[in-house]
């Protein structure tokens, strides 16, 4: 009776759980050091082969934490990329990671630091919730969703 009520209840639940539990820190562990704020993605005319995600990553813990990678499933690939003024002339450096300093915040914004999103599989649009997937130094992967917006401010190039 007991090895019934086991199997048939009690091993679901556990599994059930688990994944919950699995759910919650895949978000819940790294939030306690790694705060993201107003993530975005720049709306782009409808064809668009690319466009750049930005979001202000604050680091609340006592050591120096890198973004490593980023992803989406909206794009073929996604890379940390610089604008760097070079010969009087903007261009897109590609950033192997990103270091955030502890206790510091590091913005990622139009004219700077991007998370390129290149080859998108679909149009974006406005409002629409883009998953971004962010990998850091410490092995912790944070998913963050952001919305399309209108670019406010028009600096640089084009995905910058
Ligand atoms: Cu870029």
């Amino acid at each position: 009776m007991f090895r019934k009520w086991l199997s048939g209840v009690y091993l679901p639940v556990m599994a059930f759980t688990y994944v919950m539990f699995l759910a919650a820190g895949a978000n819940a562990a790294p939030v306690e050091n790694i705060q993201i704020t107003e993530p975005r993605v720049r709306a782009m005319p409808p064809g668009s082969p690319n466009t750049a995600a930005y979001l202000t990553i604050k680091n609340l813990g006592k050591s120096d934490i890198a973004l490593v990678k980023a992803d989406s499933p909206v794009a073929e690939s996604v890379m940390l990329h610089d604008n760097v003024k070079k010969n009087g002339k903007m261009s897109m450096v590609h950033q192997h990671s990103v270091t955030i300093p502890a206790g510091k915040r590091v913005k990622f914004k139009p004219g700077g630091l991007h998370i390129m999103i290149m080859g998108l599989n679909k149009n974006l649009t406005i409002g629409e919730m883009v998953p971004l997937e962010l990998h850091f130094s410490n092995g912790k992967v944070l998913n963050v969703k952001a919305p399309v917006k209108k670019q406010v401010t028009e600096k640089g190039n084009l995905s910058g």
